[in-house]
């Protein structure tokens, strides 16, 4: 497979950490001039700009947090003025406001360079049809893989999510080579192609699969139903997007777009620096990004470094795939979804519920599903059924307007619901990934 920047994904190590350390060191400087909260942070710390002089310095600088991006919503914590900021994207906050984040012209055009390295890493070029069925908009996985498959010259194919008949007559008639969605829509791709009987039609070749936890079963069964090859791509909105690591032809692990993203684990508790090959929280420093830099941000995202020399040649360090997350944001159906954003809907709607809930996760059909119990107020309780259906589908719109997503609300005696002696047990994910 072509490698797309040879010259900067085969790198000797040496280079690497030298582009890292000039990198760090310039973003540090712009970041503790042009970022408030930064700069106080290093104030607290007793640090000034100067102490930092290569990676090795890494450690000694403070974390962020998507707090952070709460706390200085929308904008508070962009290093270049707004008219340099050429697009935005966001995506869900723990609790009502989402996190917004923006990139300046160059952002994009090395957004797009990421995802140009995943794209050829999978076989595509300009001979490419790509089919784009990430959902286009706030989210960054529409946008980022139209702009990646644009830079290596491909036919962009932008269908966006859903509409899943149609969705499968373009990719036969269009002729599509590389399919780019979630994991669970390609498993839901692949039944509905196997029942229509249309897998001979295809031209498909690749998939790009990201935006939440897959196991090796399942790349297994999408090879199978696609007849194709199906690689992990991974990301985050608050550094980037889909593209801040991916995986190569020999499928083990995915390389860290190490020009640009410092990677390290640490330990969730303690927030030390873990050895090389040890499982902890990702972290990751952004030196090149000039509209909305992060320093030490904590993914709580859990996985492990591999620094071993890939068989592909590139040596960028590889993450293996995360296989938890140090908080409980739960990815349902690729939507990240916290347990404080439903709680949330709860407590608006007033007297007819009770804080007394549970979200039931599970997978159906390779579909996930939403179930969402509560307990239902005494006053409510003697109502007839008719007033207890209208307070469940009050709550269930305002969870799809919250999140976009459809869920199971079921209203429930009251003391119905366990209860627990110490934390309460509200989220049961039966999904079994691991
Ligand atoms: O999901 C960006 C993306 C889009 C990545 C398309 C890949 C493909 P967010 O919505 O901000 O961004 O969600 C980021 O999703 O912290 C992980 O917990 C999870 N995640 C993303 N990719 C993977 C993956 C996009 N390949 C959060 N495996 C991250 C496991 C993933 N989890």
């Amino acid at each position: 497979m072509a490698i797309y920047q040879k010259h900067i994904e085969c790198m000797p190590r040496q280079e690497i950490k030298k582009l890292q350390s000039e990198r760090l060191v310039w973003q540090v400087k712009r970041m503790y001039e042009n970022v408030e909260l930064f700069r106080q942070r290093m104030d607290e710390k007793g640090l000034k700009p100067e102490d930092i002089k290569g990676v090795e310095d890494l450690s000694k600088l403070p974390f962020s947090y998507k707090q952070d991006l709460r706390d200085y919503y929308p904008y508070g914590l962009f290093a270049v003025p707004m008219k340099e900021i050429k697009r935005v994207h966001a995506s869900s906050g723990t609790t009502g406001k989402q996190i917004v984040v923006g990139y300046t012209q160059k952002d994009l055009e090395m957004w797009a360079d990421c995802m140009a390295r995943q794209i050829s890493a999978t076989g595509g070029d300009e001979n490419s049809f790509v089919q784009i069925s990430y959902g286009y908009g706030l989210f960054t996985g529409g946008l980022g893989a139209h702009d990646g498959a644009t830079r290596i010259g491909a036919t962009v194919i932008p269908t966006s999510s859903g509409n899943t008949q149609r969705q499968i007559q373009t990719m036969v008639d269009f002729g599509s080579t590389i399919l780019c969605c979630t994991p669970s829509y390609a498993m839901y791709l692949g039944e509905a192609i196997e029942e229509m009987g249309v897998k001979d039609k295809l031209k498909l070749k690749a998939g790009i699969f990201g935006a939440e936890p897959w196991t090796e079963d399942m790349r297994a069964a999408i090879e199978e139903k696609l007849g194709i090859k199906a690689y992990d791509v991974y990301g985050l909105s608050e550094i980037m997007g889909p593209g801040v690591s991916y995986e190569c032809e020999e499928q083990k692990g995915m390389h860290v777009n190490e020009d640009m993203f410092i990677p390290e684990i640490i330990d969730p508790d303690t927030g030390e620096v873990l050895p090389e090959g040890e499982s902890g929280e990702l972290v990751f420093t952004t030196i090149t990004k000039e509209g909305f830099p992060l320093i030490r941000y904590r993914t709580r995202d859990i996985c492990s470094l591999n620094y071993e020399q890939c068989k592909c040649g590139r040596t960028f360090v590889r993450m293996n795939k995360p296989t938890g997350r140090s908080d409980d944001m739960l990815i349902i159906r690729g939507v990240n979804v916290f347990p404080s954003q439903i709680e949330e809907v709860l407590l608006r709607i007033g007297g007819d519920v009770t804080p007394n809930y549970q979200i039931i996760v599970g997978r159906e059909n390779n579909t996930d599903t939403l179930d969402v119990q509560v307990e239902m107020s005494d006053k409510i309780f003697a109502d007839d059924v008719k007033s207890i259906e209208l307070v469940e589908r009050k709550i269930k719109d305002q969870i799809r307007s919250v999140l976009g997503l459809g869920a199971k609300v079921t209203l429930v005696a009251p003391k119905t619901i366990q209860r627990s002696e110490g934390k309460a047990k509200r989220v049961i994910d039966t999904r079994k990934l691991h």
